[in-house]
């Protein structure tokens, strides 16, 4: 097999059928701006379901990851609640809305925070290697890792090629919000790559500077310890720190400042602390897999924004950054999928004109994406995707059921018109119907895939 018989697999996690604004995630100006607004599961689960059509469409790799099963029967039954599931969800809704609303959340659906993976080219033992994100930093997202983790290891169970790591001990020295933090460079994707992990804090080391008003979800020693879990090389690493004003404005994770993709990083000036440094790190340390691989590309490309061309501010409302740069085989350029508010952010459109108007850019097209359901609780196209590096012989051994094609896009497409309401507002989600509906189309779900028995209403996980 060759080396460049390899391929980055868009992995889109499937919007929920509970999807709805809770205003969960204190730091992110979108949920907490969007609680109590009336959610759309169905146009939510469509919405991504197009994107991911899209990408398909013209030569790229994607495959889906199910939805979570919400609410979390399992989640109020270890915290105490007895009963039915009936009678535990009245009593649930009644005596800790809250808990409720945490317990009910889609948030599964930014599959970029569902784990960080290794490919085959860079770990020790040749296998891609897969940590679940322990998401610690919000109780709605720490529960999402068990089911996660089994759904990752149905779809690549076989361990010849496949090597699953359970989640990091759930404490908040060791918060981890996997891929959201991290990025890969290479020349080629069957080439062995450069890994920029982005932290917000350190737990036991003074760093130069925190946040003020926002939590820093991710550590430098989580990051330190998903890189020894992945065998990755030490000379192929940067650890970077997140800025931590860029933090405070609301940058909840590294993907709403940066993207990069093969040899071109697309980032903001605000983003890291002594950026220059980060890289000219980053840069060395291509250079020398570059050279390692023969091939004529031996530097980043690097394209910086400065915030007289987009202030920070107008980052998180145009979600520019959190957006997929992806080099499809139909295309000589690279293509950014953006969301539909790039459109409508006035110094943003002006930005992507000017870049779309100069014949050097590596960056050739914009397509814009209607995803304001997901949007509207700060995730844009990028959070929506966990990127797994494959070459063809690994993706021969996955589980082919998730990988999108039309009849599976019309399969989902009648599945989400069957099944999926189109209104949440508390009163629908506190609706004691729900769970069967919600069961109902997951266990189908799970046949349409090819998943076995993944969630807990199926069998007896936890
Ligand atoms: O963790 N929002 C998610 C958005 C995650 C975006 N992912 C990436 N940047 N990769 C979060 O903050 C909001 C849920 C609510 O408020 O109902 C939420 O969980």
């Amino acid at each position: 097999m060759k080396k460049s018989d390899a391929f980055e697999v868009n992995f889109d996690g499937v919007i929920g059928p509970t999807h709805n604004y809770s205003g969960l995630s204190y730091g992110n100006l979108a949920s907490v701006n969007s609680r109590e607004f009336h959610s759309n599961p169905k146009q939510a689960a469509l919405q991504g379901l197009e994107k991911m059509w899209y990408l398909a469409t013209h030569g790229v790799k994607q495959a889906l990851l199910p939805p979570q099963e919400r609410p979390h029967i399992l989640t109020f039954k270890q915290i105490g609640f007895q009963g039915t599931d009936a009678e535990i969800l009245e009593k649930v809704a009644k005596t800790s809305p809250d808990i409720f609303r945490a317990c009910s959340s889609s948030s599964s659906m930014w599959a970029a925070n569902a784990a960080t993976v290794a490919p085959s080219t860079d770990t020790a033992d040749g296998k891609v290697h897969f940590t679940p994100a322990n998401l610690v930093s919000k109780f709605h997202r720490a529960i999402e890792h068990p089911t996660t983790s089994r759904i990752l290891r149905s779809i690549f169970s076989n361990d010849h090629y496949f090597v699953h790591h359970s989640a990091l001990l759930s404490h908040s020295s060791l918060g981890d919000e996997g891929a959201a933090n991290h990025t890969r460079f290479c020349t080629d994707y069957g080439e062995e790559g450069i890994h920029l992990f982005v932290y917000g804090r350190s737990a036991f080391r003074s760093v130069s500077h925190e946040p003020k008003k926002f939590p820093a979800r991710q550590t430098l020693e989580s990051s330190q310890a998903i890189v020894r879990l992945h065998q990755l090389q030490q000379q192929n690493v940067v650890f970077a720190q997140q800025n931590p004003e860029a933090i405070d404005a609301g940058v909840f994770h590294n993907d709403v400042v940066s993207v990069g993709n093969k040899n071109v990083f697309f980032y903001h000036e605000s983003a890291f602390v002594s950026q220059e440094n980060v890289l000219s790190e980053l840069n060395e340390k291509f250079k020398r897999v570059s050279e390692k691989a023969g091939k004529n590309v031996s530097e980043l490309i690097f394209i910086p924004v400065d915030s007289a061309q987009v202030s920070l501010e107008d980052v998180i409302r145009s979600y520019l950054f959190n957006t997929q740069l992806i080099q499809p085989p139909d295309q000589s350029g690279m293509l950014l999928i953006a969301p539909k508010e790039c459109e409508e952010v006035s110094s943003v459109q002006k930005y992507l004109e000017q870049l779309l108007s100069d014949p050097s850019s590596p960056i050739q097209s914009v397509e814009y994406f209607d995803l304001r359901q997901s949007m509207q609780n700060g995730g844009g196209p990028a959070c929506l995707r966990l990127r797994v590096v494959l070459n063809a012989e690994e993706i021969a051994k996955s589980n082919l059921g998730v990988f999108l094609n039309e009849r599976l896009y019309i399969q989902m497409t009648h599945w989400i018109g069957k099944h999926y309401r189109d209104r949440m507002s508390w009163e629908d989600l506190s609706d004691p119907r729900l769970l069967n509906e919600v069961q109902t189309a997951l266990d189908e779900l799970t046949q349409i895939l090819q998943l076995g028995s993944i969630y807990s209403f199926q069998c007896i996980y936890p």
